[in-house]
């Protein structure tokens, strides 16, 4: 059967450009290549300590950190993707930290890139706050758990001048502030858009989700498309699905997935429709060479680069570095959370986040962020060091980087990845970022019995960041793949064509402030609105 509307990809983007749809209406067909996340999308996979119940490895917050441990094999991420993606329902929304800011202002500004029609961002961030508001003391108890990291922190940044504020509710308030790590979470459980958009959208006979399906291109007449090709031929006919009359294509399957499409769809730059021509299989749904369709498609990418300093301090407890979460917790805190969802599993690893701004060498301002863990990944150092007091600060080169990098098709294989590394392209970039991890050391330093371990005196700060390793160096937050104002418009429609659209974080052409789900969510609130109200729609 034909549709309205269909939505490729149910992450944070396709979530809330489905809800909005079908609330208006509209026949609603959305695509997701993964399989079921939390217990209320049907996912199954508990931990041991959880037999019996529905809550999952995607409702425990505290089961975060085991996304990268050694519990079995990460079907979790995408398998054709070289860096951390979600391909499941609720995409990252339902693998990552949950860390949840309300966008700035600046974030929507033409400073970043947007065009100024919008710089209004209030209202659709108004309406995502409304759907899902932040929480920044997870456990329903009220009670904050593993908080030692805190005081110490306060010890590092009240000296230099940072206000403990609560984040989320002065968005703007991020230069010298800290506070209490704000979340997606509610109920002691992940909610994110699956808790709230899906639920919505699922009820309506309007709306339709079909999952382990995957989108490989659009099908298109000329400038028009016409359907979405899948490889799923319960569906349709050979995995096509058509368009009704006016019918819209929405692609929200992330930074990495989305260009993929547009590639296999003919569109994009030559050499990357280059690597699907030699693809056999892909060759023979892509439209004659004069229907091509020439966009900077996966250019203008950026992602933070982030640095990692580890301490130790008398009063941390490292909680055994996250290493026995998953099959060997601690049995007070798996029985305490089995009760009433309260206690340490309420929440993931972060504890702490602060941004203060900074001024390049170019006279750039530049934004920082701080987010403060108890364990770490990994420590290089020549120091004794007790593995139960250290915490680790991830610094993030925030909102007003320069670098930009490139993703795109790594091997006519059609696998997806960056080509070119977006962090520290630019020198300033990475010698303001060394600039602020020496204020934070230097401030460290007075605090007693804190020992900075990562980096030790046998390196200096800046060959610690010069050696950093490359598969350490990002943060998974990857935007601007299909820049708005280079490959779509400002209604999100992807340039020459007639009814293909794109909502996820690729439309989004330049860092925020924080951690990007939120900003990526309140884009998605807008532009589903302008697509709505755009003349010629079904
Ligand atoms: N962002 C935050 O704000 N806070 C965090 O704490 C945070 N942590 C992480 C994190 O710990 C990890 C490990 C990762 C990978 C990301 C984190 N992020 C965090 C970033 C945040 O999750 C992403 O920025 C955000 O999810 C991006 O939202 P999008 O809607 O743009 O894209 P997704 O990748 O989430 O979703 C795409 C969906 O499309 C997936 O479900 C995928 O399976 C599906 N899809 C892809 N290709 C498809 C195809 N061809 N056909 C059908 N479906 C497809
Ligand atoms: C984010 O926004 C980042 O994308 C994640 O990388 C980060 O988690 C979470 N939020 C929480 O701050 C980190 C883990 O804490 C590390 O253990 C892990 O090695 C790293 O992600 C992988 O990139």
């Amino acid at each position: 059967t034909p549709y309205d509307y269909i939505v490729v990809g149910a992450g944070p983007g396709g979530l809330v450009t489905a809800d909005r749809l079908s609330q208006a209406g509209k026949k609603v067909l959305l695509l997701e290549r993964g399989g079921p996340s939390t217990g209320e999308t049907g996912g199954r996979d508990v931990p041991p300590w959880a037999n019996g119940t529905s809550l999952t490895r995607y409702d425990i917050p505290g089961e975060f950190q085991a996304m990268f441990g050694s519990s079995g094999p990460s079907y979790w991420f995408c398998s054709d993707i070289n860096t951390f993606a979600g391909c499941l329902v609720g995409g990252g929304s339902s693998i990552n930290g949950g860390l949840y800011w309300y966008p700035t202002d600046l974030d929507f500004s033409t400073d970043r890139g947007w065009p100024s029609s919008w710089s209004n961002h209030d209202q659709y961030t108004q309406a995502l706050i409304q759907r899902l508001p932040s929480n920044d003391n997870t456990s329903p108890d009220g009670v904050r758990y593993l908080e030692e990291v805190f005081p110490v922190m306060s010890d590092i940044l009240t000296p230099m001048g940072f206000q403990n504020i609560t984040l989320n509710s002065n968005p703007n308030f991020k230069d010298h502030a800290f506070g209490y790590s704000a979340y997606n979470f509610q109920n002691g459980k992940r909610w994110g858009p699956v808790a709230t958009y899906l639920q919505t959208a699922q009820p309506r006979s309007n709306f339709k989700m079909e999952l382990y399906t995957v989108v490989t291109s659009v099908a298109r007449n000329g400038s028009t498309i016409t359907g979405v090709q899948t490889n799923n031929t319960a569906i349709g006919p050979n995995g096509f699905i058509p368009l009704n009359p006016n019918g819209r294509v929405i692609l929200s399957a992330g930074s990495f997935g989305t260009p993929r499409i547009l590639f296999q769809s003919g569109i994009g730059p030559s050499d990357m429709i280059s690597l699907v021509q030699q693809n056999a299989e892909a060759n023979a749904f892509l439209p004659p060479a004069s229907d091509f369709i020439d966009l900077p498609v996966g250019f203008n990418v950026q992602d933070n680069p982030s640095i990692n300093l580890m301490f130790t301090h008398p009063s941390i407890n490292a909680y055994d570095n996250w290493a026995n979460i998953w099959s060997d917790p601690v049995p007070a805190d798996a029985a305490q959370y089995l009760k009433d969802q309260t206690g340490v599993f309420a929440m993931s690893s972060p504890r702490v986040n602060f941004w203060r701004a900074t001024s390049g060498t170019d006279g750039i301002t530049r934004y920082a962020q701080g987010t403060v863990r108890p364990g770490f990944d990994s420590v290089t150092t020549s120091y004794p060091y007790n593995a139960s007091q250290v915490f680790s600060i991830t610094t993030y080169l925030s909102t007003g980087v320069t670098s930009r990098g490139r993703v795109g098709l790594t091997s006519s294989e059609l696998g997806a990845g960056a080509l070119t590394n977006p962090w520290f392209t630019d020198p300033v970039d990475k010698s303001t970022i060394i600039t602020v991890l020496e204020e934070i050391i230097s401030a460290a330093a007075k605090v007693p019995n804190l020992t900075l371990i990562t980096p030790d005196n046998t390196t200096t700060l800046t060959d610690y960041v010069n050696n950093y390793p490359t598969s350490s160096l990002g943060s998974n937050h990857w935007v601007g793949s299909c820049s708005i104002g280079q490959v779509v418009d400002e209604n999100a429609l992807v340039m020459n064509t007639t009814n293909l659209f794109v909502v996820d974080a690729s439309i989004v052409p330049a860092l925020m402030t924080g951690n990007p789900q939120g900003a990526i969510m309140s884009a998605a609130e807008q532009a589903v609105a302008r697509i709505l109200a755009l003349p010629g729609g079904p």
